[in-house]
């Protein structure tokens, strides 16, 4: 962190063509389809069919019944429909026929991948961090998060927010991927940014957020994996939750009574889930051996509420974050040293050594989504006060280069 890597260069333009969030197909830009407006009151336009393309990979009929998609090359963001004349903005995958909004199209190359093993706290994390980004940390940024399809609306209220959030529940273990849905939730995250010269206009950039809930252990059974290849390939980076309680010597640094640790098996550890990532974004960006991959990771170990509250004192996780809208470089710093720390009190520092050894470009982070510990399936009495669950976000819009950094004591 002393020597901060470059910014990354700006996103491949969508000439090389735009990954589709929800089924991974690169598609060239100038032949995105559209779908027609259709009905709607007293406005005539072309009538609702099945959209085939759509239920095959909702795995339903159901909400499949759409105006139809018509193909319009030369991938400007509006075409007419050639059956009813209607002008419309929609565009949508040609492979399984999810919208692409415009500012995805625009603008492709950013997409932002979670994993971590069974019991990593990912579904917990997925339904804070996104009502975050929807309040507070939203405001502050100045950024706004947009659900890119209804399914992903329906699916976060009901599987993350009412259950966790307003009922105060435990989330369920999540099923293996096999048998729950394979749809990740997917959003755009679009940030206002200030004109580059004093003659141009205000911008906003976009990076598109694709959550997986499911374990990385999943990447063992054949279905599933296939996907999720295609998921890790895909992704322009990648924050991985690290549960603290698998690092067994970090047990002694924690109080009270412990949850359950998800066992021994060697394929949830998370160096071996770090490891097959690894070897996707190798394969895809073409590695050579030796070299390091220059997708920003964000590794962020979670629940760090269970640490005794004398080893956080006197720590940098022990500050909250300012809130300032701009990315605090010495405070960053000083977060990923004192994980670095932590790792290597716990025996996990090989994590750390594995990283450095495939990554330019990789920071760590300690958050927890719940701030509390949990009691009896419920949240604990003080209810969900989420801390630094954001910081790996607001480092990768760094990289990006979508928020500025800054070091508030002038140093
Ligand atoms: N103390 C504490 N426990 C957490 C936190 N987040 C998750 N947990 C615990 O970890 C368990 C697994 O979390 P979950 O989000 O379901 O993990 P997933 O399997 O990766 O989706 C939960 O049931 C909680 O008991 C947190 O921020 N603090
Ligand atoms: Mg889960
Ligand atoms: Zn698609
Ligand atoms: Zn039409």
């Amino acid at each position: 962190m002393r020597n901060p890597v470059p910014p990354l260069p700006r996103p491949p333009s969508s000439r090389q063509g735009v990954t589709c969030p929800y089924c991974f197909a690169v598609v060239s830009a100038q032949r995105i389809p559209y779908r027609c407006r259709g009905q709607a009151g007293r406005r005539s336009g072309c009538a609702p069919v099945l959209d085939k393309e759509l239920a095959e990979y909702t795995g339903s009929t159901a909400g499949a019944s759409l105006p139809p998609v018509f193909e319009a090359p030369g991938g400007r963001a509006r075409a007419e429909c050639p059956a009813c004349r209607q002008i419309t903005g929609s565009r949508v995958c040609p492979e399984c026929h999810n919208p692409l909004p415009s500012a995805y199209c625009d603008s492709p190359g950013r997409i932002v991948a979670l994993v971590g093993a069974k019991n990593a706290g990912k579904s917990t994390y997925i339904a804070v961090l996104l009502h975050e980004l929807m309040n507070r940390v939203g405001t502050e940024l100045d950024a706004s998060l947009v659900a890119c399809d209804d399914r992903t609306i329906e699916r976060y209220k009901r599987d993350f927010a009412r259950p966790l959030l307003e009922e105060k529940r435990l989330l369920p273990t999540t099923a293996s991927a096999a048998t729950s849905p394979r749809e990740p939730l997917v959003y755009l995250l679009t940030r206002t940014l200030p004109p580059r010269t004093r003659f141009s206009r205000p911008r906003s950039e976009s990076i598109c957020l694709v959550l997986f809930d499911t374990a990385g252990e999943d990447l063992r059974s054949r279905e599933v994996r296939d996907l999720h290849l295609r998921y890790l390939e895909a992704a322009d980076a990648v924050i991985f939750l690290v549960d603290p309680l698998e690092l067994p010597a970090a047990r002694p640094a924690v109080a009270g009574a412990l949850p359950e640790a998800a066992g021994e098996d060697p394929d949830s550890e998370p160096i071996n889930i770090i490891a097959r990532v690894t070897e996707a974004l190798r394969t895809r960006h073409d590695a050579k051996p030796g070299e390091r991959l220059r997708t920003p990771v964000a590794v962020a170990l979670t629940k760090i509420d269970v640490l005794r509250p004398g080893m956080l004192r006197q720590s940098a996780l022990h500050r909250s974050r300012a809130g300032s809208g701009v990315l605090d470089l010495d405070d960053r710093e000083a977060v990923n040293e004192q994980v670095r720390s932590l790792l290597h009190e716990w025996q996990a520092g090989q994590l750390d050594t594995f990283l450095g050894q495939q990554y330019a470009d990789y920071a760590l982070f300690g958050l927890s989504a719940l701030g509390g510990i949990p009691e009896g399936g419920r949240v604990g009495a003080g209810g969900v006060r989420p801390y630094r669950t954001e910081d790996p976000l607001l480092w990768l819009l760094h990289r990006f280069g979508m928020l500025a950094g800054a070091r508030p004591q002038g140093s």
